[in-house]
């Protein structure tokens, strides 16, 4: 097989990849090593930056999205009982948050990519790949019993934090800056109605707990756990019994239903510079992990495919490679903004094992802070809805 862009991993990254040079005249070929029902069925992100959304819609990919997605103006923040709006919106000239699961965003990006005839490869896991250097990459990949190859001038490596991309940089040129926050989250679905109108980031002493939605009738929560608990350690009940403990505010009440997903996920950042070498690029999480509390994980990927597909038109347009070549720079300026925010937000939000009633203040004093300053409130939200410029 031959394309022009060959790209590995059917996540949000390489599909906004695939239609963004679409639109450009630039033919690709997605290689999935999973089946179509299962990467549709993947239960992850749920908030969708207001760029991104903007991004969609320019793409003429926001159908169901303005239909389904919820948009939110801002969030709360909740401690010791009592909760704090931040209005995302008003601090940010009108820019907000959508509400929408990953897995919605997948299923159209899938479904539109083969209407129109889009090349995706399901099944098809890549093994190795090679020759990245010259003017020839080639991805080998497995598909069908079969070992294949996939010829073309570009990889795009978008295959996730568990992917064959980011190895195929030579060692002793990657650098990986990693770290592990010592908390998890297990997360749930619960077929019930949201207990909230915008999403709730809870501070308690028992330790963090989220409250977001994926519809009207479902509730997405989240609670801080070990990053080596177990779901067998968490029967029903005691989720419901710490989430109800996390939330508790006077006059407020947390509605319960059945648990239709769980599943732990562990908070932690890793950086891969560069994210390019030769004519493989990386992006997303091939490239980056941020923790969860920022809710930029899909942003970040959506980001990184924007600058890369801009580099690669740009580069079978005129023959200029100037944008290829500044293709990492330019993105980990909003990789490194981006993790910090999420840092910023999981150190300020989690309970850390071995604190005691100092950091208990400090804690308080930032969110009371945060809460209270509008110049405070203004740089979260700014943040949160997704940074025009970095
Ligand atoms: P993805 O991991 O989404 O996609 C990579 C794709 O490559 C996958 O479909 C995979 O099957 C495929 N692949 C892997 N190896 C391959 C190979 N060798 N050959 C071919 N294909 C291969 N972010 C948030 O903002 N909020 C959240 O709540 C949140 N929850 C998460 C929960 C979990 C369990 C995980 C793992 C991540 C979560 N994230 C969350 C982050 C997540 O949303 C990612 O940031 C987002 O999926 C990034 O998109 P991609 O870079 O496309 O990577
Ligand atoms: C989600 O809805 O899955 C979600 C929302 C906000 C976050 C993380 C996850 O910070």
């Amino acid at each position: 097989m031959r394309t022009q862009v060959a790209i590995v991993g059917a996540g949000p990254a390489g599909l906004v990849l695939a239609h963004l040079l679409a639109t450009n005249g630039i033919e690709s070929v997605v290689l999935e090593s999973r089946e179509r029902d299962y990467v549709e069925r993947r239960i992850r992100a749920g908030v969708l930056e207001q760029g991104t959304v903007d991004l969609l819609h320019q793409l003429g990919l926001d159908t169901r999205l303005r239909r389904e997605g919820m948009v939110h103006r801002g969030i709360e923040l909740r401690f010791e009982g009592q909760s704090h709006r931040i209005p995302l919106s008003d601090l940010t000239g009108g820019r907000a948050i959508t509400v929408y699961g990953q897995q919605e965003v997948v299923k159209d990006l899938i479904a539109a990519r083969l209407e129109v005839g889009g090349q995706i490869l399901f099944g098809a896991e890549a093994v190795s790949i090679d020759d990245i250097t010259s003017t020839r990459p080639l991805v080998r990949f497995r598909h069908e019993e079969q070992i294949e190859t996939l010829e073309a001038d570009f990889v795009a490596g978008c295959d996730g934090s568990h992917g064959v991309s980011r190895s195929a940089i030579p060692a002793e040129v990657l650098q990986i800056f990693q770290k592990d926050y010592p908390v998890a989250w297990l997360g749930v679905l619960a077929a019930v109605a949201p207990s909230t109108e915008e999403l709730i980031y809870a501070y308690h002493q028992r330790g963090f707990a989220l409250h977001s939605m994926r519809s009207p009738q479902l509730s997405r929560l989240y609670v801080q756990c070990t990053p080596d608990d177990q779901l067998d350690n968490w029967s029903d009940d005691r989720i419901w019994s710490e989430l109800h403990q996390r939330f508790a505010m006077d006059g407020w009440s947390l509605a319960e239903g059945p648990l239709v997903d769980r599943s732990i996920t562990p908070m932690r950042s890793v950086i891969a510079e560069p994210m390019q070498y030769g004519r493989l690029f990386l992006a997303g999480d091939a490239a980056h992990i941020v923790p969860a509390t920022g809710a930029k994980g899909l942003n970040l990927a959506v980001s990184d495919v924007r600058v890369l597909a801009g580099a690669l038109a740009d580069w079978y347009s005129s023959g200029r490679t100037e944008l290829l070549e500044r293709y990492s720079g330019t993105c980990l300026r909003r990789v490194w903004r981006v993790e910090h925010f999420s840092w910023w937000m999981t150190s300020m939000l989690h309970r850390f094992d071995g604190e005691g009633p100092f950091e208990h203040r400090l804690h308080l004093s930032q969110l009371r802070y945060v809460c209270g300053s509008t110049a405070a409130a203004t740089s979260l939200a700014e943040n949160y809805v997704g940074l025009e410029q970095v």
